[in-house]
Parts: structure tokens; sequence; C-alpha cells
């Protein structure tokens, strides 16, 4: 089972399910892929039969190919009872998920499951479940009572300790269930599921019709679920797992019990560059993260940020060398074919800067050092909020930061606003005058000095 079939399941999760078949000569596995609020990804793949390309694009690309590991694509919205039907199938024993952060429906300030949240509350009630955790707890309980075996739940989103997270989600939603119905689950998770974490890694902008035409092209037939990626992909995973699965391994797949300095590394050096790339370029008029990328400022200032801030904060895995890393990073966003948006990545930053940049903030003030480069990213992700309204904004606390924003908007009225934002800051961060003055220095260059202010103030600053 895959619940989240968007673009980056269908362009890694998928395509290594199928390499490990290939590889290893096992080929009784199928994915059903469960798409969650829209059911457009369902309704392309199902009169494919599931069948999608994947087109590379950049240096060593391999050409187009087919992908059918996915067997069966189901709207979630639409079919509940299907997807915890198939969870409790005996003939599951993997549940990937690619929700993205926002999609875990975590509560910021406790860091566990927000029963607060209207969605989650109804799949408390019903055996109907909408959200994520839902589905795997709902379809776990069917399976309980069904004693259809264990399970292993394994989570592919970008979040620091993503498996301990979703298991202490899902037993979170066990235990708030009524007691008959939670003591059971309980049990029943706790000697059946685990949940080992992993670090993935492939960039996969959103399709855009343009990919549609050209994948055409080549093709000879439509394909309205094509994906496009990155010729790099990675997936690294935690030994830790109750049921069969595919031999990832022979895919490439590294198994590995430090899966969290692997997560780590990723989010503070990668990832966070990537959110500095897309708010600096939306500042400044750059779709994409190549455009963004090649202005020789940036780059210095990523690289600045990923050497002096973020590598002095991560322990690496055994096996990274820290500065290839950042280096290949830097190839990597400079890839020109890829087309991958600004607007895209720069999507969700309420879910994403905590995790990719308040992260190394905080461990640089806590050393005692200045992390005047992680601030350079915060402040620009500031400039975005108050320069974009609501609606447009996409993001899930569009409403909730728009609501903080003063009516006259500068350096010292935003940052100050926006570090109220409690599910994002927290009180100690808030209060930090020294990090406060460095977002304001920076969204005062950005804000009034534009492109030249920050080409002079990163060069010569
Ligand atoms: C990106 C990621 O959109 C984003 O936030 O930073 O999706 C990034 O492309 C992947 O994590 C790369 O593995």
């Amino acid at each position: 089972m895959h619940l989240g079939l968007g673009a980056f399941a269908r362009a890694h999760t998928a395509v290594l399910t199928e390499n490990a078949m290939r590889s290893s000569g096992d080929f009784g596995w199928g994915i059903t892929g469960v798409t969650q609020r829209s059911d457009t990804v369902a309704r392309q793949l199902a009169p494919q039969d599931g069948l999608f390309t994947v087109t590379e694009r950049g240096s060593g690309a391999a050409p187009v190919r087919v992908v059918s590991s996915i067997v069966e694509a189901l709207s979630g919205r639409d079919y509940p009872g299907t997807v915890t039907e198939r969870i409790a199938a005996p003939s599951t024993s993997v549940v990937t998920l690619t929700v993205t952060e926002k999609g875990y429906r975590i509560d910021p300030r406790t860091g566990t499951l927000n029963t607060a949240d209207d969605q989650v509350q109804a799949d408390l009630a019903g055996p109907a479940p909408q959200t994520a955790i839902g589905q795997i707890a709902r379809g776990i309980q069917r399976r309980a009572r069904a004693d259809a075996g264990p399970l292993t739940v394994v989570s592919c989103d970008n979040l620091p300790g993503n498996g301990e997270l979703t298991r202490n989600l899902v037993h979170a939603f066990a235990a708030a269930l009524p007691a008959e119905e939670a003591d059971p689950l309980l049990s029943w998770l706790a000697a059946n599921v685990s949940f080992p974490s992993t670090m993935v890694d492939r960039m996969v902008p959103a399709t855009t019709a343009g990919d549609l035409n050209a994948v055409e092209r080549e093709l000879g037939l439509r394909d309205e679920a094509a994906v496009v990626a990155e010729p790099f992909l990675q997936w690294v995973i935690e030994d830790n797992f109750t049921s069969r699965r595919p031999r990832w391994e022979d895919a490439g797949a590294l198994f590995s019990s430090d899966v969290a300095a692997w997560e780590a590394a990723k989010l503070r050096l990668l990832n966070a560059s990537h959110s500095m790339l897309a708010y600096l370029g939306l500042a400044t008029g750059k779709a994409t993260i190549s455009d963004a990328v090649g202005e020789d400022a940036f780059r210095t200032a990523c690289s600045r940020m990923m050497a002096e801030d973020a590598l002095p904060t991560i322990s690496l895995p055994a096996g990274m060398d820290g500065t290839a890393y950042c280096g290949q990073v830097l190839s990597r966003f400079a890839n020109p074919a890829l087309g991958h948006t600004t607007d895209k990545v720069g999507s969700d930053g309420s879910q994403k800067i905590g995790l990719r940049l308040l992260t190394t903030v905080r461990g640089s003030l806590d050393a005692g050092r200045e992390p005047r480069w992680a601030a350079l990213a915060v402040a620009a992700w500031m400039h975005r909020v108050a320069s974009t309204s609501a609606p447009e904004l996409n993001d899930p606390l569009a409403q909730d930061l728009n609501d903080l924003l003063p009516a006259t908007r500068t350096a010292a009225t935003v940052v100050p606003a926006l570090l109220g934002c409690r599910s994002i800051f927290d009180g100690g961060l808030a209060a930090h005058q020294g990090f406060a003055d460095l977002l304001i220095h920076w969204y005062r260059i950005i804000d009034t000095h534009g492109l030249d202010g920050l080409r002079n103030e990163i060069n010569h600053g």
C-alpha cells in the first residue's frame, strides 16, 4: 500500500519497488496507491492500468521508462472503506507513505497528534478515515480483528525520525479511541507493527502541460500520469521490518542503523538550501531553483549557510562526506532541465522552516554562534509571507500568518509579528534579541534594496 500517490511517490517508491523486483527476481509485489485529498492521480492512472512513465532530466538522464509496479490506484477520499480493507488484507505487508509534512496533522506545540483537527476528530468518530494517520490506524484495527499478520509502516516524508513520529501519531490516534477499541488496538500495534525511519531523496517537480506534450512526442502515447525527475535517487532505510518486504537493497536502497543522522543532514543541508533559494528567488523574480542558484550571490549564501551554520550542528552519518555532499546538492539544484519552481518549493513554509532552518538556528545560538545565513533564509520566508495575500500563499497556516501581520509592513513590524507565531517559533527563539536583529537586518535589505542590496551584502558584508 502507498498512501499519497503524488509525483514524488511515483518517481521514487514505485520506481525503486519495480527495480527491486527486476534485480531480485522476486516479482510477487504490487502497489495499491491511494490518493489523499484530490483524486486526480487515481483518475489518471486507473484507465492506464496503473502504468505511467518516468522521464529523467539532466546530465546522465536515462531514457523514458514505463513503470508497472502500481497495480491499483484508489481515491482514498471516495473509497475509505477499500483503503482500510486493503491495509487489513493478509496479502498486504508494507504500507509506505508520502503525504507531506502537513499530512501528519501534528500539533506543533506538543509534537503529537492534533486531536483538535476537524478531520482527525471525524476519523476518530467513524470507520471511514480521510487522514493518513486515521487510514493507517483504522486499517490496522481491521487487520487486528481479522488477525491478518504483522505489518510494517514506512514513512517517506522529509521529517526527522519519521518512523518514530508516525508510530507516536498512530499510537496517539489509537489511545484517543474509546477504551474498548483503544486497548486491543494498542496491544496489537505493540506486538505486530513496526515503523522504520527512512530518508528519501529525489527532486521531482510538478508535471506541467509542456512535460506531458514532450513525453507524448517521445513515447508516441499520451500519458496523463507522467512524471519528470532528476536522475539522482536515494533511499536510506532503518532495518526494522516485522513483515515481508521487496528487496529494495537490490535496487540500491541503503539499510542503515543511522537513518536519523542521514535525515538530519538532508533536512539541514539540502532541504534548508532548497527553501533558502526558493524564498530568495521569490523575492527577486526568479521562477525556478536553477535560476536562483545561478545567481552567484545566492549560491554563495547557500554554501555559507551549509558550511558555517548547518554543518557544525550536525553529526554526519558514517560514509557521508559533508563538503562533497554540499557541492553535490548545489549542482543538483543547478540542473536547468528540471524546471523545479521556487513557488512549489516555497509552498507550505510554515511546515518546513522549523525542521529545515530553525534547527540550525537553535543549534548555532546554543553554541554561541551567529546563524547569519540561516537567518537570511528565514527573513526571506518572512518577506514571502508579508508580500503575498493569504489566498495566494500556498500554506496551511496562510490565514493565521496573515492575521498576525501589521497593516504597515516594514522590517521592524513584520519580523516581531511573525516571530509571534507559536506554531513555528518557540518562546525562547522568539525572545532572542540577536536572532530578531539578524532577521530585521536581512529583511530590510530584501525589502528595500532587493537583488542589488542582497548581492552587495552577501558578497561584501
Ligand atoms: C523540496 C523537496 O518541495 C520541497 O520542499 O525541498 O521536495 C525536495 O525536492 C526533496 O526533498 C528532494 O529529495
